[in-house]
């Protein structure tokens, strides 16, 4: 459904859309079923001439049972999103193996530092760091090492479903695997200052043979 989301290029994306609309189909059926009852009551008991108001207390059966339905609505979601939010952010599922990368907001930029040969970050042949261009291979596991240096700002890429705020003082892992290549766009998700509305960077996800050449040709021209 493009006209509503971005186009899912993650793979725990679809669990989180599944999600997305579980909980919009029920709210929008709690918003339809109480506004309209507003109106209907509102046309139907409203001021006429000759008419008696008279005094109620209401019902307690009614009462139990719109508190105890949503209770029960609420306590499944949680549960749900629960196990999800543990699959996707928890640190026991996050992938032990994948290629790492640092990335750092300020304002009003993001800077990318690449892994060397080892796929890790913070070691001695890390790479180089790039500003406004992130770069990676689909079809693999990726974890970023996210920082700020100055303020909360929020790493935030919709096509992949993955949004995190990077905090200052806290190195904040976060993992995702791209399922299609394609240009898409880091932007910043949390008001950081002035130049909040262009904090934004590129983000291209290549094959992993283009990856590589692409690495290479960059460090070549460090
Ligand atoms: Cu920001």
């Amino acid at each position: 459904m493009d006209w509503a989301l971005p186009p899912n290029y993650s793979t725990f994306g679809v669990v989180i859309d599944q999600l997305f609309w579980i909980i919009l189909v029920i709210t929008g059926i709690a918003f339809l079923l109480v506004e309209g009852g507003i109106l209907w009551f509102c046309l139907r008991y409203r001021g006429r001439e000759g008419a008696r108001a008279h005094y109620t207390h209401g019902s307690n059966r009614l009462e139990v049972i719109w508190t105890i339905v949503p209770a029960i609505i609420i306590a499944i979601l949680g549960a749900y999103s629960a196990a999800v939010w543990q699959d996707i952010k928890g640190a026991s599922n996050r992938p032990e193996d994948a290629l790492e990368f640092r990335v750092v907001g300020k304002q009003f930029e993001w800077n990318i530092t690449y892994p060397g040969a080892d796929r890790d970050i913070e070691t001695e042949d890390d790479n180089f760091t790039v500003r406004n261009q992130f770069h990676f291979p689909v079809n693999e596991d990726i974890t970023i090492l996210l920082e700020s240096e100055d303020v909360i700002h929020s790493f935030f890429i919709p096509e992949l479903r993955v949004k995190q705020d990077a905090v200052p003082g806290m190195t904040i892992p976060v993992w995702f695997d791209a399922t299609q290549t394609g240009d898409f766009e880091i932007a910043c998700a949390e008001l950081c200052g002035l130049g909040h509305y262009y904090m934004q960077a590129s983000v291209t996800v290549h094959s992993a043979a283009d990856f590589d050449a692409w690495l290479a040709g960059q460090a070549s021209a460090q």
